[in-house]
């Protein structure tokens, strides 16, 4: 059962403090979806876009996988394909609590899966059979920024990407570009700034609108707000289309927008 998430109500915090730490994996999918205006309706969006994008025989990532939504939504989605048999599913996450309970998750759900890292992707292959048609999940526990991007037909950032330091933000796209196939994409999800002031100001008051309408307090808006404060780097969508045209894709398309919550599709 998903607990719901009160986490603001109980800690104090200062400005920049978040983690995802146990605590917040213990509240995780309540704290998303009612933070997040849309999420529910992308996560299997994301799915249907894999089911035309993933190709026979190739690699698709989840990069910042948290509980695995995406992965699963994907997963649920290629079921049914005739040309499944191959395909290596690779969910990547730095934060251990994140990686041990989607581990857990995975097992609850008879989902076959293995555990493994960044270091393991780059020098070895699965022990997993990927050739039945099982769709296996390799679950790596790693930084992003350092997973192995090779013979990939589908990729998604969904709400990852805002969690690197912007430095390094073009190194990963342009790898995951190289990394994909021809008719490849990657699904780039974030919560964008705005320039204007006004603007600004007015998908803030949306967003907060929106907590407020799940049941969250002024108190835990503030607390989460001043926890996310230089860790979440919003950037605005015009950054986000030059550097994925810089690195090399070749059409992007905003296939869905919530007040400051975007997501595009970046084709190879
Ligand atoms: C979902 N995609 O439910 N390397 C690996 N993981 C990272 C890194 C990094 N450098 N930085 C942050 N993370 C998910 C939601 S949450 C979004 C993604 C949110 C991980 C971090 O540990 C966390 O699990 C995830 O990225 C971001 O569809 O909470 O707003």
């Amino acid at each position: 059962m998903n607990r719901r998430d009160d986490l603001y109500t109980r800690r104090e915090t200062t400005s920049g403090s978040f983690r995802f730490d146990e605590q917040v994996v213990d509240v995780f999918p309540d704290m998303i979806d009612r933070s997040v205006p849309g999420y529910a309706l992308l996560v299997p969006m994301i799915g249907q876009l894999a089911r035309r994008f993933v190709q026979p025989g190739s690699t698709v990532h989840d990069l910042g996988c948290s509980l695995g939504a995406v992965t699963l939504a994907v997963r649920a989605a290629l079921k049914g394909r005739e040309d499944v048999s191959g395909i290596r599913l690779i969910a990547t996450d730095n934060a251990e609590a994140m990686v041990a309970r989607f581990d857990t998750l995975l097992g609850e759900a008879d989902v076959p899966h293995e555990r493994t890292s960044t270091a393991l992707l780059a020098s070895s292959s699965s022990r997993i059979n990927a050739s039945q048609e099982t769709l296996p999940v390799l679950l790596c526990h790693g930084d992003i920024r350092e997973v192995p991007i090779e013979n990939a037909s589908f990729a998604a950032l969904n709400f990852t990407l805002q969690f690197l330091e912007p430095e390094d933000r073009d190194q990963l796209l342009s790898r995951l570009s190289q990394g994909l196939r021809p008719g490849g994409a990657l699904v780039l999800a974030e919560k964008v700034h705005f320039d204007e002031a006004a603007t600004a100001r007015r998908q803030t008051d949306w967003h907060h609108d929106y907590k407020r309408l799940q049941g969250y307090s002024e108190l835990e808006i503030a607390r989460k707000r001043a926890a996310l404060e230089r860790v979440l780097l919003a950037e605005t969508e015009t950054v986000h289309m030059e550097r994925l045209r810089r690195c090399g894709f070749r059409r992007v398309t905003r296939w869905f927008q919530c007040f400051g919550f975007h997501a595009w599709l970046a084709e190879r």
